[in-house]
């Protein structure tokens, strides 16, 4: 199969292309994906490609303040904002890091490290943050932060925290601004978002709107207790592995209280005891399943780190009601429009490319027991789980 794709990859992988691309999902899915099959295959052509697509996503910073564009045309070279706005996603530009980084070892062209580090060297000096947590949107005239007020660890946020850790990981822990940015966050984190439910006492991220705090929670903020974990193994207070263990749990229960064992897009947690009640509460809206891979993700570090097994029987759990709830009898997955409908969960017709580079990856590595397969002294797993080398491993 491998040598199938390598095929298609020379011959058919063509970027001279009219088309519009969104930095970030390119830079994680594709140019992340060339950058460590190259390292695990060591076949030169995934590095020429890499390089190819690097190249072609560059327009992307020619911006006012050097805070990219969401979107590149890589056939013209042209980049520009969403339609409706100058506004790029905090997340997204905050999240291309670890894939430009290497690039740039690799090429010794300086260029792409360059583009991303003035990215992070910006947001760190920023005003808007609320202990070290930011908001959703930052301008790419002006450079600052907008729609202020406004912190969640999930959509539009998300990776910001998790590249934080892992470009400090990657450099070899010398870049103090890094590690102090992902401190100060985790600290933000405990004293504004954290909050316990009713009536099984989880504790839970949830969000904070101009002082107010909701009780709601994305399925995306289920990367945090891996991410937690990795930075506890890297040296970090033991503090962080602790709320590590409180929100897999919590991850765990996004599954388990569900009709068909499998979590919905956002979850809001009941803060007050009622009878007959759990603690995950579903809007309408909220109930689909992507096929996302945050808590198998956050499952394989905290067995890596703890060897427990009852991390490996809730992903098996999990992955049993994906088979039952999700599989397509000729071929694949699909995304579900209702989590909490057994007898009709309502199939979308349509598979995300992270259930298989991240979703099936992250399982059959909490399936094993073998820790160089992929060891975490050695790579770090860009936020599409691409593994990518440490520079300087342990
Ligand atoms: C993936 O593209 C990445 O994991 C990203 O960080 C968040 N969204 C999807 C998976 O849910």
């Amino acid at each position: 199969e491998f040598e199938e794709a390598r095929k298609w990859v020379a011959n058919d992988l063509v970027f001279d292309k009219n088309v519009d691309v969104n930095l970030f999902e390119s830079t994680i899915r594709i140019l992340g994906g060339l950058l460590s099959t190259y390292h695990l295959s060591g076949d030169s052509l995934f590095l020429e490609k890499a390089k190819d697509i690097g190249n072609r996503l560059m327009p992307a910073f020619k911006t006012p303040s050097k805070i990219p564009y969401s979107d590149v045309n890589i056939g013209r070279g042209t980049a520009h904002p969403p339609r409706w706005t100058s506004d790029s996603t905090v997340a997204e530009v905050t999240s291309i890091q670890l894939e430009f980084r290497e690039l740039s070892r690799l090429t010794g062209d300086e260029k792409f490290q360059k583009a991303v580090d003035e990215v992070m060297k910006q947001v760190h000096t920023l005003s808007g943050k609320n202990d070290g947590l930011v908001p959703m949107f930052i301008n790419t005239n002006s450079g600052q932060f907008t729609h202020l007020g406004v912190y969640t660890l999930g959509a539009r946020a998300d990776s910001y925290y998790e590249y934080l850790l892992k470009q400090w990981i990657q450099g070899g822990k010398k870049e103090n601004e890094l590690l102090e940015d992902y401190m100060r966050a985790i600290e933000g984190v405990k004293k504004h978002l954290l909050q316990r439910s009713q009536p099984k006492q989880l504790t839970f991220v949830g969000e904070l709107a101009h002082g107010h705090f909701s009780a709601k929670m994305d399925h995306l903020v289920c990367f945090l207790p891996g991410t937690l974990a990795l930075g506890a193994h890297n040296g970090l207070t033991a503090d962080h592995m602790k709320l590590a263990e409180a929100l897999i749990e919590t991850c765990y229960e996004m599954y388990a209280q569900v009709e068909t064992g499998l979590s919905p897009e956002i979850v809001h947690f009941n803060l007050h005891a009622q009878k007959g009640h759990k603690d995950v509460e579903i809007k309408p809206a909220d109930r689909h399943n992507l096929l996302r891979p945050e808590t198998v993700e956050s499952l394989f570090y905290m067995y890596r780190f703890t060897g427990d097994k009852k991390y490996q029987d809730w992903g098996w759990e999990i992955l049993q009601n994906f088979n039952k709830y999700t599989r397509v009898s000729t071929g694949g997955y699909t995304s579900i429009n209702n989590v909490q409908n057994p007898s009709n969960p309502e199939p979308r017709d349509k598979m995300e490319s992270f259930f298989l580079g991240e979703t099936l990856k992250y399982m059959f590595l909490l399936f094993s027991d073998d820790i160089d397969l992929i060891n975490l002294d050695k790579y770090v797993f860009n936020t599409e789980a691409h593994p990518l080398p440490i520079w300087v491993p342990a």
